[in-house]
């Protein structure tokens, strides 16, 4: 495994990370994500004025993978309001292309975080994209009414191009907002285009919500909004699936890395509280964590919002 160099970045243009600089084997292929990557930087760095490099930038660049055919590229970024913007990108000479970019707010915002995930293979597309809520949008309104009440539009835009996925994994949806796309297709030239085009919608509503929102000074308000934050990385640390993709890589030392310091950086910082502490209905017999993703298993066949965005579904626990 060959860890390259981090490319310095120049003064002025601070958001041209390596992530959108290299020659990649799927560079000319125009269904890559690299314009994603660079739209969401070049967009958040008009927005703050002041984008800088994380100091995550250093360790986490680019990685080949052991297959010697497939590219790791990571970039990483903060900003006031942010706390950490970062990007993986896998491109491997097969067709597979992995999109994992994520904003996570500093905790005195109560922000949702903004989440992509996209998994692409010649033949399938699996497709997260969402203003994931940091608080409870299924039993309360509050929250669901201050961030997403004027975004139900925006999340309709979409439901018919890019139609629910099916049945997935119970758990996450607790993760999700009512404007969520979750969506699988096989890929083509037209749904990569409106896949870009969902991306760019979503990522600049969720660069208004940023611009608008007001520093939190409530101390409780605070802890809570750090303790929201800390168990969605704490969830996603441990059952991303796209963890073992990664392992497969590039070896479990490396993968456990990126997941807990680079992917879900904060998961070690932001609290001390454990999986089971968040997650009680995984232990098993002995006190360790149950390997399966799903305790619930795999529910809601159709989208379990309606469109007002009032949850639908009939099978939570
Ligand atoms: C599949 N990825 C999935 C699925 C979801 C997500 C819901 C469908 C499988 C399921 O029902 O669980 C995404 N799940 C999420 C997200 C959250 C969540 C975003 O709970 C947030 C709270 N996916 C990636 C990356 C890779 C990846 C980086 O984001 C690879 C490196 C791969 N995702 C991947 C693969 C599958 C998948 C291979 C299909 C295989 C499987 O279902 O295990």
């Amino acid at each position: 495994i060959e860890q390259q160099p981090y490319p310095m970045l120049s003064n002025n243009i601070n958001t041209r990370c390596h992530c959108s600089m290299k020659k990649t084997p799927t560079q000319d292929n125009v269904l890559s994500y690299q314009k994603f990557v660079k739209f969401a930087l070049d967009e958040t760095n008009l927005s703050t004025k002041g984008l800088v490099p994380s100091y995550l930038q250093e360790e986490f660049s680019t990685l080949k993978a052991v297959d010697g055919k497939t590219e790791l590229k990571m970039c990483s970024f903060q900003a006031p309001k942010i706390r950490l913007l970062r990007s993986l990108s896998i491109e491997s000479s097969d067709g597979m292309q992995v999109l994992d970019l994520a904003i996570f707010p500093e905790v005195e915002y109560d922000l949702p975080i903004f989440c992509a995930n996209f998994f692409t293979t010649v033949n399938t597309n699996i497709v997260v994209l969402d203003l994931n809520p940091l608080h409870d949008v299924m039993n309360e309104t509050r929250y669901k009414e201050k961030y997403y009440k004027s975004l139900i539009p925006l999340g309709l835009k979409y439901t018919e191009l890019l139609p629910w996925g099916g049945k997935l994994t119970s758990e996450s949806l607790k993760f999700f907002s009512p404007m969520v796309i979750w969506t699988k297709f096989s890929p083509s030239h037209e749904k990569h285009d409106i896949l870009f085009s969902a991306f760019k919608d979503y990522f600049k509503a969720w660069l208004s919500l940023m611009d608008q929102a007001k520093e939190e000074t409530d101390i409780s308000q605070i802890g809570l909004n750090r303790e929201a934050q800390h168990r969605y990385l704490t969830w996603r640390a441990q059952k991303d699936p796209g963890y073992n993709l990664l392992k497969r890589l590039i070896g479990e030392t490396l993968a456990k890395g990126i997941v807990n310091k680079f992917l879900f950086n904060g998961v070690k910082e932001l609290g001390t509280k454990t999986f089971l502490d968040y997650f009680p209905e995984y232990e098993v017999e002995g006190g360790s964590i149950n390997e399966k993703r799903s305790i619930v298993g795999k529910s809601f066949e159709s989208r379990p919002w309606d469109t007002r965005g009032v949850f639908v579904g009939d099978t939570f626990s």
